[in-house]
This record gives structure tokens, sequence and C-alpha cells, in this order.
């Protein structure tokens, strides 16, 4: 049982043909479950049954033939990795045998069978004919060289033959990477008395355990899985591949729509932009930009627009294009999923495409600038594509914002940046959560760093450098983490120094100039003579080898050094005479006492009312003095 490998085989095929009583002659389940379905005769939507055969479980998807019922083949189809393309061999290729058979090339279907049904029904030369006519209709198609096999549901003739072929081919088909993170778009939603909210999919990838955590997409809503089926069996972990049927606790089951995804919670982002590469089919009228179209992705159906991108006006049959689509409600989609496009009305099949960009950037028809980019999305390695990403986004990205915008696992996400880091083309500029950002976005930054910084210099020569703050400000699009390592960067290379929150050029001290120093040390004696009759800042102006300009950053730098003391606006005192007038104060108490009328005050230092009041409250911020009604009491 540990090594069976589980394989999800799709029907395919014209109405009629035989596709659900092929399935029931394989399995012994009818697929047609719905009264109406064994009424008309006709399979509507989607029908499933299972198969073991040896180590290989085959989870069956049996889809409806008639014409418009063609969306729910669609939300069958998106999860399987082969296909019985069912041909009646008494009415060969029919337009849905063609649809059906476009719609698994455009998905990507890289495997399959070709089933001749009701080979009871002609002679050997007929099923010869249709033989013929079948590989002819597949060559150069996946399906070319593909066993072809007549079969009758009626006699069992070729069962056996079929069995063994889906063996065969189940077997060669890839393993699944247990590493992919969960992803089961949902086709059914319906309630067991007892149970509560059942739903049903193909579990596309990864895994799915009993109580583990899910998330809905798009709706946020996380649900706990109570329990997990199978082919009929309860199951406590469910594996790529698998027809699972999930019970959730928590939400009602018509809260639940076929498309919707259940996935890890918060890992991925619903969209409602995607920059896709579309391809039109052989036979379609021409697409053009604006155009509206159903989209069809997973179990997923919406209207989309098309902005075709590059400024081209249309798509022409059998061509191809990148395009923006944009819809009006929210998808859970990631790149390099496949999807189906139907024309708006009439609907019918015109072509497909692969997802390449899930959070793209408002697209203006004219833009070409994203064409290189999506190149890359569409055909590089991983560490190309994340190159391109963080080229893109100049302030890094961390792993979850990465895994949001690929779908990758944490693994391959980490494999792809130690590859990028060692290339010596990224770095890690961040731990929580791990963030890269490209060995030029950082040298860029620093290369502004460096520039800002000298622009500081210049624009205040006096002061001593910006602040990390203001530095961080002037750079903001680089991202703290950026700016962070391309600063740690400049300080390593001794490019600046950062004291406390001062950022200055290397080797830059506050160099005066010989009359910068001369004015300094004038406006310092000017104060220190005044003692607390302040001097006019002009009158000393006049004195001063410098202009006015110089002046006020002198100023300024005598006030940083504390050597001058800012009382109010207007009102600046040497330190020296605020430390001579307290020494004044604490010896009136002495011998007058604590109590302090203002002229008084004004007696004993000579300065005006005008200056009198500004600095007693100066003395009450300072805590030497205390207001007492009109009155200040020494402290
Ligand atoms: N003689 C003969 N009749 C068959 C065979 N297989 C199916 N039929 C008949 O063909 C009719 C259609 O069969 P279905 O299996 O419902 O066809 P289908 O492809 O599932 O049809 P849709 O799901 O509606 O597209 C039924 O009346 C079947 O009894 C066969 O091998 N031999
Ligand atoms: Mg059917």
């Amino acid at each position: 049982m540990a090594t069976s490998k589980n394989i999800i085989v799709g029907t395919a095929g014209h109405i009629d043909h035989g596709k659900s009583s092929l399935v029931k002659a394989l399995t012994g389940t009818d697929p047609d479950r719905l009264a109406e379905e064994k009424r008309r005769g006709i399979t509507i939507d989607l029908g499933f049954a299972f198969l073991d055969l040896g180590d290989v479980r085959i989870g069956f998807v049996d889809v409806p033939g008639h014409e418009r019922f063609v969306r729910n083949m669609l939300a069958g189809v998106g999860g399987i990795d082969l296909v019985v393309l069912v041909i009646a061999a008494d009415e060969s290729i029919k337009p849905q045998t063609r649809e059906h058979f476009d719609i698994c090339r455009l998905l990507g279907i890289s495997r399959g069978i070709v089933a001749l049904t009701k080979s009871d029904l002609v002679d050997p030369d007929v099923l010869g004919l249709v033989r013929l006519e079948v590989e002819d209709f597949v060559h150069g198609s996946f399906l070319q060289g593909a066993p072809i096999i007549p079969v009758s549901a009626r006699t069992g003739a070729g069962l056996e033959a079929l069995k063994e072929n889906l063996v065969r081919l189940a077997q060669s088909a890839p393993a699944k990477d247990p590493q992919e993170l969960p992803r089961l778009p949902v086709d059914r939603s319906f309630a067991i008395k007892g149970f509560g909210s059942v739903v049903t999919g193909t579990l596309i990838s990864g895994a799915i355990q009993v109580e583990e955590e899910l998330e809905l997409y798009p709706t946020g809503k996380r649900l706990r899985v109570r329990g997990l089926h199978s082919g009929g069996k309860q199951i406590g972990r469910a594996s790529a591949g698998q027809r699972t049927a999930v019970n959730l606790a928590g939400i009602d089951h018509g809260e639940i729509k076929r498309g919707m995804v259940l996935g890890p919670p918060g890992a991925f982002e619903p969209t409602t932009r995607i920059d896709v590469r579309i391809t039109l089919l052989a036979g379609a009228k021409p697409l053009k930009d604006r155009a509206r179209v159903h989209f069809h992705q997973g179990a997923a159906e919406l209207i989309a627009e098309v902005i075709l991108i590059g400024g081209i006006t249309n798509v022409s049959a059998g061509d191809s294009a990148f395009a923006q689509l944009r819809f009006e409600e929210s998808i859970l989609v990631l790149p390099g999923d496949r999807f189906i496009v139907r024309q708006f009305s009439p609907v019918e099949t015109i072509g497909g495409g692969i997802v390449l960009d899930v959070q793209p950037a408002r697209r203006k028809s004219k833009d070409q600038t994203v064409i290189p980019f999506l190149k890359i999305l569409e055909n590089g390695s991983a560490e190309a594509i994340l190159s391109a990403m963080l080229e893109r986004n100049p302030a890094g990205l961390g792993t979850n914002e990465i895994l949001r915008r690929t779908g990758w696992p944490p693994s391959q996400i980490q494999d792809a940046a130690a590859k990028l880091v060692t290339a010596k083309s990224a770095r890690q500029v961040a731990n929580q959560p791990p963030t890269f950002a490209s060995v030029t976005a950082v040298n860029e930054c620093a290369a502004k760093l460096i520039r800002t910084v000298e622009d500081f210099h210049r624009a205040n020569p006096l002061l001593p450098g910006i602040t990390k703050q203001d530095l961080l400000g002037k750079t903001k699009e680089m991202g703290t983490a950026v700016f962070e390592t391309a600063l740690d960067d400049l300080m390593k290379a001794r490019k600046v120094t950062v004291t406390g929150e001062i950022v200055q050029s290397a080797g830059r001290e506050l160099v005066l100039t010989g009359d910068e120093a001369k004015a300094k040390a004038l406006i310092e004696s000017e104060f220190e003579k005044a003692g607390l009759t302040v001097p006019g800042f002009a009158a000393i102006l006049e004195k001063l080898p410098v202009d006015s300009k110089r002046a006020e950053k002198l100023l300024q730098i005598l006030l940083r050094e504390k050597v001058l003391v800012k009382v109010a606006a207007d009102l600046i005192f040497h330190g020296s005479a605020l430390i001579r007038l307290k020494e004044m104060l604490a010896n009136y108490k002495k011998r007058q006492g604590e109590q302090l009328p203002i002229n008084v005050f004004k007696e004993l230092t000579g300065v005006s009312r005008k200056y009198a009041i500004p600095l007693l409250e100066h003395l009450d911020r300072e805590r030497v003095t205390r207001r007492v009604g009109d009155l200040r009491v020494i402290i």
C-alpha cells in the first residue's frame, strides 16, 4: 500500500460516445450520479469512480460530452494526469472530440490513450478506417503514437488491454513532489447529515492531513480538516493525485463554491489581475485587445478582460501573445497554471495559456518594457526568475513574498536564493523572514546614500552629518533592509562613520575655515562680555568676517556645543552668564531669604522687564526658582 501511486484519469470526447459506460465497465461504478443524468441518459456534471490496478490507484473523472456542459468538463479536466480520449467507432471524430482534445492540449496534458468505444457496433474494416482517421487527428500532438485501443463496454472487449495501458502510463508518469504546498480546487460542496460540510476535488499538489488548518481561497476563511476520504475510504492523509473529500469544520457548505481552492493558510494571495501567455486555437476568430472572455482554471470559471501587452491590437488564430487578464472577482492561481479561454458569446473554446505573473502592475497596452521580464518568467530557471524578480524589486523580497509570487515550495525558494547568493548576484538583507535583494540594488542604494550624505555636507557644511532618519527618508524606496545593509557596507568600507544617529562622510570632522573659526570665537566673546545684557545679533554680525548665513550656522554650532543657551526665541545668553546668575540668586537667598519680587530681580541683574520675564521662566524650568503668585521663590 505504501508504494501505491495515485493518478487521476479523465475522460474526454463527444456526447454519447460511451465515456460513462466505459468508466462503469472498468470500475463497476456508474459515474452518472444525478437523477436527471439517469433519466436523460447523458452526463451533465462531473462523475467520479475509482480503480485499483496492482500498486496503481486510479481516480476517474468522467466529464460530460454535451457542448452545453463544456464548462463542467473544464472544472474536472484541470487536475487530470492522463486522458482517455473516447471516440465511438461508429461515429468517429465529432465536434466535442475536437474541442475536448484542444482543451487537453491547451492544458498541457502530456499523456493519454485513445479508446475506440462501441467497437461491437462496427466491423473490422470500419474500425481500421477510424483508427487511421484518429492517427491523423492526433498527429503532432501529445497523443501521437499513443495507444489506440478498440473497446466495448457492452461485450467487455479490449478492457484488459486498456487497463494494462493505463497501468503502464500511470507508472511512467513522474512522481509528484511531496514538498509542494497543497492545493485542492473544489469541484463539489455538499452536506452530509451528522458530518457537516464536505468538499471534493482533485488534490493537484502537496498533501493534506486530518486536523490540519487550511485556508479557503479566495475567501480568506481558515478551516479545520475534520476528516478525509478518498475512493470511499477514510484516510488520515491525502496526497497529490488523489480524488479527495474533505470534511470541514466551521463553515456551511453553501458558502463554498466550485472553483474555490483549499490551500495552506496565509501562504498564497488571491488576485484580480494576472499576466499570461495566451494562445489561440487554429480555427478561432481573432482575439481583440480589451475583449471579454470566459476564463477557466482549475475548477474555477470567471469573466476576464484581455489586455494585450506590447501595443498589439489582436491575436490571430494559431498565434500567441502576452496579455494581462483582469477579473472582477479574485481568484487563486499560481504561475505555471494552465487555463482555457472561451469566447464570451457565442460561448466556444478559443484558446488557452499559462499563468506567468500573479501580482503584476496594471499594464498599459502600449507598455513593452515588461516583455523581457515575462519571457524570463515563461522560460527561465528558478534562479533566473528570482533574479529577475529581485531586479524589479530593489527593496528586496522576503521568502513569504517570493512564495506568494511563485507558489514554489520553501525549499525551492531557499535553493534558488542560495544559488544567487553564491553567484554574488543576490544578498540576504534581513533574517525575519529571510529577505533577499539583488547585489545591484544594494550597491545602488549605497551609492545613493553616499551621494545623499555628501550633498548634505555640501548644503550644511557646519553640521556634523545627516541623521539616519533623514537619510532613510531620502532613500525610502530602497526599503529598510536594503538601506541597513548598504549603510553597513559603507561603514565597513570606511566610507561613512555613524555616531549615534548621525551619519557623516568618513574623515569629515567639522573643519572650520580660518575666517569661520575667527567669527565663531568673536561671537562667543561678544556674548560672554555682554553677560546678561544680551547683545543684538545684528550688531555682532557687523563685526564678523563671514556672511550672515554662515554666522547663523556658527550660532547653531555654539548652541549645540552649549556654549550659548537659548532662553527664548530671540534671547540667547552665554552659558557662563547663566551660571553667574544662579550663583547670584543662591547668595541672595542666603542673605535675604527665598522670596524674590520681580523688581528686585531686575535690580539684581540689571536686565529690563522685557528680558526679566523670559529669564525667570527659564529659571523656573531649570528648577532654580518657582513662581508663587507675583513672587518668585528661590528653590
Ligand atoms: N453498443 C454499445 N453501446 C454502448 C457502448 N458504450 C456505450 N454505449 C451506449 O451509448 C450510449 C451513451 O453512452 P454513455 O456512456 O452515456 O456516453 P457518454 O459519452 O458518457 O455521454 P455523455 O456523458 O452524455 O457525453 C448509451 O446508450 C450506452 O448504452 C458500447 O461499447 N457498445
Ligand atoms: Mg457520460
